[in-house]
Parts: C-alpha cells; structure tokens; sequence
C-alpha cells in the first residue's frame, strides 16, 4: 500500500492518492468523514477549525460503495483557499505578496527555506502545515476499514498535555466525549485549564498520544530485515506527523531500567493458543506483531507559532527579528491522537496486504482465516 498526498494548507484542496487497496472493500464518504470531523475537534485548536468543515470527495478508486483495486484519491477541500488566492496563485499576480522572512524556531521555516532555496517562508509553511494530516486521516480511515475486516481495532487517547498526565483506559464513549480526548473526566478538566493558561500567556503546550491496536494478526512484519521490522515502520510512520518528536513501544523508556525477568511477557498455551499475561513488548517482538495489542505513545511538541514569539533572525537581512506571528493552535495533542491512529493503521494495513495479498478483500479474509487456524503448537496442528 501506497499514500502520497499533495496540496498545500491554503491552496484549492488536500488531496490523498492511496494505492493497493484490496478491490470489494465497502468504503463510504460519510464513513471516512467520521475521523475528519474527530482531527478537527479537540479544546486548543485555532480559528481555522471554525472555517473548514473537512468532507471526503472520492475521485477514484471506488465504484457502487466499493473498492476496484484502482488507487483511491481523496479529495478534501480547503475553504480557507477563498482568503488567499492572491497569495496562492499558481500563476504570477500582478501584485506579488509581500514574501515572509521571520523565521519560527521549532517549524520547519529555517531549515526548509535553506534546504530549497526560498527567499520567502510562505513556500515552506504551506506544505509543512499540519493542514496535510487531513488527508492522511482521510486514508488512514479506509486502512481503519480494511483492518476491522479481519477483526482489528485502532484507537487513541490523550495520555498527558503540559504537565497534567492521566493513565489512559481507551474508555471510547469517555475519549469522544472529552474536549481533550481523555477518559478521566477529572484529567480533562485540568487539561483544558493549562491549554487555557498556556493561550493566555501567549504561549503553547504539547503531550503525550496513547494508541493502541487490538485484534492484531499476529505474524505481521519481518525481523530478517531492518527495513521490514514492523516497530521500526510503525515508529517511522508515527515519527512523520507534525510535531512528533518521540515514540515508545509499551513502556520501553521505564523498561531499559529494569531487568529483562520483569520485562518480558511470559508464554503458555491455553485452550490450544499461545497466550501472555502481561504485554511489556507492546504486541511486537522481533519486529513481528505476536497477535498481543499493539501498544505505544507519541510524544508532540508544543506547537512553534508562539503568539508571543521567540528571538530569531531574519532570512534576508539575517538581523534580529522576532518569530514570525501568525493564525495557530495553541495545544494540537487531541487532534495529533486521531492522526496517530490513521498513520497506525496505515501501516498495519500495508503489513497485512504484504502478508496475505491485495488483489480481492474476500481473498484476503480466506488467507487470514486458514492462516490463523496454524498458529497453535506443532503437535497440536495434526
Ligand atoms: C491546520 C491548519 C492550519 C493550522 C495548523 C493545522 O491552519 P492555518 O495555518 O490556516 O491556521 O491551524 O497548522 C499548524 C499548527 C502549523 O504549525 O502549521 C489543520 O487543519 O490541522
């Protein structure tokens, strides 16, 4: 499986391409704009999120509410683009917009305009935007849909913003209805007050994303090759959304001090079936999935537009000039959770179609279902 997305933050559309998808796979605009609407939510976001209301356009790739095998394009249109079509315009304007030059320590402004060699920031902050999690949430939404087909689950949870921590439960009902995504009604109150404080003060605030896989195909991944180890994909995957700047598989920080006999999980046979009762590898184990729930954190930044901003240079002049200040999020932590589990599932989607095929969905479900019937102990297989 495939996803290129393409578009820029206030330009006419997001756009995702997602290649390999299985063909009869039942997929639905109403469906994928389900977790559209969840990335938009969440206490912190900014004005922005009061102009779009992001809706799936399906291009291509589906036919009578299924997948034909073709590449799915996905389309969500930027309502924004309306205000900024002068400064967006693909062809030359008569009136050049005025180039931004003050650059923000911790985005993407410095290091992107010397890496392409832009005299004007704008060309970076358009496609570094977060904006472009839209549409990998979009494609994340038809792998969810995929994944459920073989009985596994992805899910999120706000684990801690700023200071203010909460063990997460993945209590569903008690995540969405929480302005912060955390179960723990208590928690949410004292998130939301330090995302209040944090915007008073001009200032921003990051956190920690639980998510978790259940129903995993044990199996998936490869630990003969490097590149094909399913934790380093699934960190790689996880490490690309916007202000990610750590991941951890189970509890892998607090586990490297510990000793390995309080570490690893167990292994007995009941009922027939391999079984753990504890998961400290976080579902994978030689970089293969061991069918246990996949169980990781992301940790996010604080955001870097900062409305009071930080000291920093000027790209052109190169003298002291204050971080740019434009229209941001003060906290993205609850929406950062709904892209983590599209990324998620956007690996384990591929991982599963690498394993059992991608031609047909109902090939696919055969593969899975005669594959698990082997996954018991030798003798118990004749
Ligand atoms: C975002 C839209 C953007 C930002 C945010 C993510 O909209 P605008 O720039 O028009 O306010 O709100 O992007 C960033 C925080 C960033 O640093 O680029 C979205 O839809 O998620």
């Amino acid at each position: 499986m495939r996803l290129l997305t393409a578009g820029e933050s206030h330009g006419p559309m997001v756009l995702a391409v997602l290649d390999g998808v299985p063909a009869g796979l039942a997929v639905s605009p109403a469906e994928i704009d389900v977790d559209l609407r969840r990335r938009q939510l969440g206490y912190g976001r900014g004005a922005r999120q009061r102009i779009e209301r992001d809706a799936v356009r399906i291009t291509g790739g589906v036919r009578q509410g299924r997948t034909t095998g073709a590449p799915l394009a996905l389309e969500i249109v930027n309502r924004d683009a309306v205000n900024w079509e002068r400064v967006m315009s693909v062809e030359p304007v008569a009136e050049p917009p005025d180039p931004v030059t003050r650059l923000r320590p911790g985005h993407a402004d410095l290091a992107g305009a010397l890496k392409f060699g832009h005299a004007d920031v704008r060309d970076v902050i358009e496609r570094a935007s977060a904006r472009e999690t839209a549409a990998r949430v979009a494609a994340g939404a038809v792998a969810k849909a995929l994944l459920r087909v073989v009985g596994t689950d992805v899910a999120s949870e706000t684990k801690s913003i700023g200071d203010v921590v909460s063990e997460p439960r993945f209590d569903r009902e008690a995540v969405e209805a929480s302005e912060v995504r955390s179960a723990d009604p208590e928690r949410s109150g004292a998130m939301v007050a330090a995302i209040a404080a944090a915007r008073e003060a001009g200032d921003t605030l990051g956190g920690v994303v639980a998510v978790r896989a259940t129903g995993v195909v044990p199996g998936l991944g490869s630990f003969a090759e490097w590149d094909r180890r399913l934790d380093g994909r699934i960190a790689q995957a996880l490490m690309s959304i916007q202000s990610a700047k750590g991941v951890q598989f189970a509890d892998a920080f607090a586990a490297a001090s510990e000793r390995g006999s309080a570490v690893h999980d167990p292994i007995r046979v009941r009922d027939g079936a391999f079984v753990r009762d504890r998961n400290r590898a976080g579902g994978l184990e030689g970089g293969v999935t061991n069918g246990q729930d996949i169980v990781l954190e992301v940790a996010f930044k604080p955001i870097s537009t900062l409305m009071k901003p930080l000291p920093s240079a000027d790209l052109r002049t190169g003298e002291p000039a204050p971080a740019l200040v434009e229209r941001s999020d003060v906290c993205v932590v609850p929406a950062a959770g709904v892209v983590a589990e599209a990324m998620l599932a956007l690996v384990l989607a591929d991982a599963l179609c690498e394993k059992f095929g991608n031609d047909n969905v109902d090939d696919l479900c055969a593969a899975v279902e005669r594959y698990r019937r082997r996954l018991r102990p030798l003798d118990a297989r004749r």
